[in-house]
């Protein structure tokens, strides 16, 4: 039943993909670039993907909160509302109404909501922590088809089983009361879980599985695997990647991703948060992401710093007033280019117009560029955007001089000579041709302070 569903949902992916790759071609050939999105989620949904949060009920009535989430992001998981402890207070007694309150603050704007979690060792109400064996079991399976069942359509994935391996070396089961009712507990789980939402994709999910050499992520890997050889319904696995000085993104992270997706699943990164919010590790988990075909969505953990569970550690994407960081930028770049910034696209377009577009001659009306700069102490990024006169034009050159002490390190498409003092910025391949009044924005991040920049424009 399962797979039936699941080649609908993958022929969907296709489909979307293809379009997408379409528009990205289409792109090349237009004289005005195709608009990069200008937040999370749609530039995510550009690539056929979607950019999420966790989202707190009680936060819902803070509209600096929601102002955020309702522009930025298309999907939501409940941070704790959707928990054992939650939903389920006292045994057979189901609670919902935080749940409702955020997955209806969701489908009515459109978003969808990953649903987490269903069976997990934490967070367990008082009745259900003092139980074992068979009693447990059957109660964690009622419990597993109450919630499925509420929530039935309404949640596009679901956590089925949240973290049930081992730290360490063992590559095994981490000992917990589930555990203990027997090591099928978690296909179990999941078969309950398709019974209660045959529609919904059922996700495992777990932390420190990210790096491909530790033994939790072989261990998570031969699960998946076996699940697959078997018949169990497994759809997707979640890597929740807490990033932080102990558990650190790694190179190899690209691979893990991969490897999964290899197996016949959907892989999500479901809780991302980095100790310090560096923007290049930002940007390498989104390069990464949109790497692997299969990873079809991110959702970090929270919104502003003042969100986060580790808010000491501001791991998110917002200052705890709400102000965008490095890392937003570095994210929306990585969205938007699809690929290493500066590269040119990797989807070229499948069918070339046999009569490619003649260059038009180059207009009188030059071009004028505009900058935006995000500050914070010891450094900036500026977006720049370059918008074409009264006629179309060919390519564009950028000249934007630095107060002293201010260095460029990093930029994106656009080409650069110069990293401090008079700065010269040229078009790349794919975003040199601007219709007449249309625009284009580049990007880059400087060391130091910008004050104020004055760019001049000249067109070709
Ligand atoms: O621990 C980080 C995450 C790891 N993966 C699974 C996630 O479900 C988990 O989320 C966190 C929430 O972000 C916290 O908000 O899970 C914690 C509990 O394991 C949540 O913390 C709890 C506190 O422990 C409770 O005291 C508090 O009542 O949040 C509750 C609601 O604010």
């Amino acid at each position: 039943m399962r797979n039936a569903r699941w080649k609908a949902a993958s022929r969907a992916a296709i489909a979307l993909t293809g379009a997408g790759a379409l528009v990205a071609g289409m792109a090349l050939f237009l004289t005005a670039p195709a608009a990069a999105g200008t937040t999370l989620g749609a530039s995510a949904a550009e690539k056929g993907r979607y950019f999420g949060t966790a989202v707190a009920a009680y936060k819902l009535s803070d509209s600096a909160y929601t102002t955020i989430l309702n522009r930025e992001f298309n999907s939501v998981t409940p941070e704790n509302e959707m928990k054992i402890d939650a939903t389920e207070p006292q045994q057979g007694r189901f609670s919902y109404s935080a749940a409702d309150q955020i997955v209806s603050h969701a489908r009515s704007r459109g978003m969808s909501v990953r649903g987490h979690t269903l069976a997990w060792h934490s967070q367990q109400p008082p009745w259900m922590e003092s139980m074992s064996g068979s009693a447990l079991r059957q109660a964690m399976l009622n419990h597993v088809t109450q919630v499925a069942t509420h929530f039935r359509g309404q949640v596009v994935a679901w956590d089925v089983v949240n973290e049930a391996f081992a730290d360490g070396s063992s590559g095994g089961r981490r000992d917990s009361n589930l555990q203990r009712t027997g090591n099928d507990w978690i296909e179990a789980a999941f078969r309950a879980a398709d019974a209660a939402d045959p529609n919904a994709k059922l996700c495992y999910n777990d932390y420190n599985t990210d790096n491909w050499t530790h033994a939790k992520t072989q261990g998570v890997y031969n699960m998946v695997r076996d699940f697959k050889a078997r018949g169990v319904p497994i759809d997707c696995v979640g890597f929740q990647s807490h990033f932080n000085n102990e558990s650190p993104y790694v190179s190899n992270y690209r691979t893990t991703l991969s490897s999964f997706a290899a197996l016949g699943v959907d892989v999500q990164i479901t809780e991302l948060d980095i100790q310090g919010a560096s923007a290049a590790t930002y940007r390498s988990v989104v390069e990464d992401c949109l790497a692997v075909a299969r990873c079809n969505g991110i959702t970090v953990w929270g919104i502003r710093d003042s969100d986060s569970w580790r808010a000491s550690q501001t791991p998110l994407l917002f200052n705890s007033n709400g102000s965008k960081k490095p890392a937003y930028d570095a994210v929306l770049a990585a969205l938007n280019n699809g690929t290493t910034p500066t590269d040119p696209p990797t989807d070229p377009p499948t069918d070339p117009p046999t009569d490619p577009p003649t260059t038009p001659p180059p207009g009188p009306g030059g071009c004028t560029a505009t900058v935006s700069v995000n500050q914070w102490t010891g450094g900036f990024v500026a977006t720049v955007k370059v918008t074409a006169g009264s006629s179309a034009i060919n390519g564009w050159t950028v000249t934007i001089g630095l107060p002293s002490g201010a260095t460029v390190t990093n930029a994106w498409n656009a080409n650069r000579s110069g990293s401090s003092g008079t700065t010269n910025w040229t078009n790349v391949a794919y975003n040199g041709q601007v219709g007449a009044g249309q625009s284009t924005e580049y990007g880059f991040q400087a060391n130091g302070t910008a004050g104020s920049l004055s760019p001049t424009c000249s067109a070709s």
